[in-house]
């Protein structure tokens, strides 16, 4: 369902009149409000009464991640902060947080945007929507609470934290119809489903709808197998409110961005040059009508592609591809780029599954060493070993074909590679000893 017809099936000439008539007042905003983004334009002699199009706003400076570091935590904000109702941060894993402020037009904004994502995949009123996201600081819980809660479905704040057992108990008593989770929770949610004895068709499930973490086109396969749902793909990041930047509509081929509030660039992330259309590169975003927290072409770090084919859906708004792997995962081996995603695609070729795997980087008198561990899925395995060792030989030769390095394939055991304690238990994909 279209939750915004208006807004979402505009043509495309009235759209861009509208992004640039709300960028011109974001850049007027931020110049009078956010003393970073003065000093920035001032040093840049941007005169921003000459930005009247998509395409000149290239002239304007990117925004970064450690320049929000650095103003945490209240410098970026726009208003006063007695405008400011809800606050939420980054967890600062990586570095120190970024504090993000929200006034009432901003929360009802992005209500808005969350509600059109979920009526998009199919949520309406009728639905029990299970929300297994923390509700803390990170935008994923309250976020989608309040889209949910928009569009008029039974909203059930699971959360994540607590046993996945008593999620399912949850899920089971309540007749949830709509999980909302990442896509790896799912999975153990799955997991523990079959541990339990319960058959999927012993729930009501019918519709899950998974992002915050990157998963592939084969694991929406084996969340759909095993929970028997049609699972869609949402998008968003906290420093862009959260949840709700774009997702996936009933095609499921590339995620509707909510382009009333984002304007979206893709730029390659070496040389910072703007990319065309259905070429991949780094998302950087800038949002449009927000009032506690504007950013200008801030830099995501997360690798996507615009789409611009016409959706069959009927909406009008661009597409973003799925994001696979951020820029900042690159590596560099002996002076070639190479993507995690990469390595990922070409296993997958060559092996016919999606296997798990750690890359480890190592200077060996002066040249870099690249080792691939791949953790061997029993469905893989074969107890002969020269087939193993052809297969060994094909990833070896894919990897050169593909990426152009050369690297050393080695097998592991189920659940051997080297896990970060948080993250749920992700993989590391890099170890660079460098
Ligand atoms: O993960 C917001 C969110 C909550 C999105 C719930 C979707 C659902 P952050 O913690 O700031 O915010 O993490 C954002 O997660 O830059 C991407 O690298 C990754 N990410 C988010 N959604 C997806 C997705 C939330 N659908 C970072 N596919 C982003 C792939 C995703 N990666």
């Amino acid at each position: 369902m279209i939750y915004n017809a208006k807004l979402e099936q505009m043509p495309r000439e009235e759209l861009t009149q509208l992004q640039i008539e709300r960028l011109q007042s974001t850049l007027n905003r931020v110049y009078r409000n956010v003393a970073f983004y003065k000093d920035s334009f001032d040093e840049n002699r941007i005169d921003i009464s000459t930005i009247r199009s998509v395409e000149d706003m290239r002239q304007l400076p990117f925004t970064t991640k450690e320049d929000l570091r650095k103003s945490y935590p209240y410098n970026m904000f726009a208003v006063p902060l007695r405008d400011i109702v809800r606050i939420h941060s980054t967890t600062g894993r990586t570095g120190r947080p970024i504090a993000i402020g929200y006034t009432r037009n901003d929360i009802s904004h992005w209500s808005e945007m969350v509600a059109r994502v979920l009526a998009g995949t199919g949520v309406t009123e009728n639905d029990f929507v299970q929300l297994a996201f923390d509700y803390n600081m990170f935008t994923g819980g309250l976020g989608l609470h309040y889209g949910a809660e928009k569009i008029g479905a039974s909203v059930i704040p699971s959360s994540q934290s607590g046993n996945v057992q008593r999620q399912i108990h949850i899920m089971k008593d309540y007749k949830t119809t709509v999980l909302l989770s990442t896509p790896s929770y799912a999975l153990r949610i799955a997991g523990n489903l079959k541990e339990m004895g319960i058959h999927p068709d012993e729930l009501n499930l019918r519709l899950g709808i998974f992002g915050a973490e990157p998963w592939s086109e084969s694991t929406r396969t084996r969340i759909e197998e095993r929970l028997h749902l049609q699972a869609f793909n949402i998008y968003g990041i906290n420093e862009m409110m959260g949840p709700g930047v774009s997702g996936e509509c009933s095609e499921r081929n590339g995620l509707h961005i909510n382009e009333d509030h984002y304007i979206v660039e893709i730029i390659d992330p070496l040389t910072w040059e703007p990319l065309p259309h259905g070429t991949e590169g780094e998302l950087v975003i800038t949002t449009i009508t927000r009032e506690g927290f504007p950013l200008i072409r801030y830099r995501t770090g997360d690798l996507s592609m615009i789409l611009d084919e016409p959706c069959p859906c009927g909406r009008t708004t661009l597409r973003m591809s799925r994001v696979a792997a951020r820029s900042d995962d690159m590596v560099v081996i002996n002076g070639i780029n190479v993507f995690p995603a990469q390595v990922g695609e070409t296993l997958k070729k060559t092996t016919g599954y999606d296997p798990r795997f750690q890359i480890i980087i190592d200077e060996v008198a002066g040249e870099d060493v690249m080792e691939i561990q791949v953790e061997v899925l029993e469905k893989m395995f074969d107890d002969e070993i020269k087939k193993l060792l052809a297969l060994k030989g094909a990833i070896t030769t894919g990897l050169e074909r593909e990426l152009g390095v050369t690297a050393r394939v080695t097998f592991v055991e189920q659940m051997t590679l080297f896990r970060t304690a948080e993250g749920r238990g992700r993989v590391r994909r890099v170890i660079d000893n460098r």
